[in-house]
């Protein structure tokens, strides 16, 4: 795989790649950083932008923790959001000079560890050392820096995985906190590497039942529409066996040139990690459903690419995907 920066390896991959889609993207006004440890949990919560408008840099944590005791879980860099700003373009190469592989990284991650409270010895990343430049210059950055703790941008797995079940049967999405979280990041777990902090079967079983607790949001909400039939799974079940038939807006026919009708339904079906599309039902009782918010955007791509279409109420905006 291309590197953007070979030296920039690891926790510090993000930084070298969101100043790329900074710079590429001047239209986009926030980027919204997601490790690939973490997890949409709560589909319905959306976030309290009015609170960030003085504010470019926006991550879970404590004002306290970070600039009274300079604790390195004081805030956390797995999730967070960044404006596209000059500001932001000044962190990045405020943040990176400890990044780079090699006796850089190791000689800066002793000068976070004898600075920071609790932190471990090891090599310099990306958290810590946001906590270091926060905690040795508030004034230069911190007015532009929004510590969050009213809900979970990021939130530690092993304190949530368990209680899904009590959350499903407690509250609805929409509350973002811990009684529903909005991302479920899995700190530690490395089932990839050599070095993970958990046991990986603990980590695997878990990162299905939080990928299915987010998923079986999105499934709801299209279950919502007409003929559209499915089974919602149990949190363990990784493997969904399902029938279903395309939403009724799906279902349209139009005239070709010589006046004759003719049906545009369609079929999808998860075959082999591979979305599949049929004119008519499959046979099966046994295909797999495609991943819901994949069919819905899918669909949404395949309708405004056909201008004779009037695609009538559109779930898509609906739902404010
Ligand atoms: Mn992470």
């Amino acid at each position: 795989m291309a590197l953007l920066d070979a030296e920039m390896v690891g926790f510090w991959a993000k930084l070298p790649l969101m100043r790329a889609l900074l710079l590429a993207h001047p239209e986009v006004e926030f980027l919204w950083w997601m490790d690939s440890d973490t997890m949409f949990t709560d589909m319905a919560f959306e976030l309290p932008w009015e609170r960030y408008g003085p504010h470019n840099l926006i991550m879970h944590g404590w004002d306290e923790m970070v600039y009274d005791d300079k604790n390195w879980i004081g805030l956390n860099t797995g999730s967070f959001l960044l404006r596209n700003c000059q500001w932001s373009l000044d962190m990045l190469d405020t943040w990176a000079p400890m990044g780079p592989k090699g006796p850089v990284r190791i000689e800066a991650g002793k000068v976070l560890t004898k600075s920071l409270k609790d932190r471990p010895v090891f090599e310099a990343d990306d958290q810590s050392a946001m906590v270091y430049i926060l905690a040795t210059q508030r004034e230069k950055w911190g007015d532009k820096v929004y510590l969050e703790n009213g809900y979970y941008l990021h939130s530690y797995w092993g304190i949530l995985v368990d209680r899904y079940e009590e959350t499903l049967e407690n509250y609805k999405p929409g509350l973002g906190d811990h009684r529903w979280p909005l991302v479920t990041h899995f700190v530690g777990c490395k089932p990839c590497g050599k070095f993970g902090d958990y046991p990986v079967e603990r980590c695997l079983k878990n990162m299905d039942r939080a990928f299915n607790f987010g998923d079986n949001q999105i499934l709801q909400i299209i279950q919502g529409c007409e003929d559209f039939h499915m089974i919602i799974r149990n949190l363990v079940t990784t493997e969904v066996w399902i029938v279903y038939a395309c939403p009724t807006e799906m279902q349209y026919s139009r005239s070709n040139l010589f006046g004759m009708q003719y049906s545009r339904k369609r079929y999808f079906v998860l075959e082999d990690a591979a979305l599949r599309c049929f004119k008519s039902a499959p046979s099966s009782k046994g295909e797999r459903i495609a991943i819901a918010y994949l069919l819905t955007a899918l669909r949404e791509i395949w309708i405004r690419g056909d201008e004779d279409v009037d695609y009538g109420y559109d779930l898509l905006k609906r739902y404010r995907y």
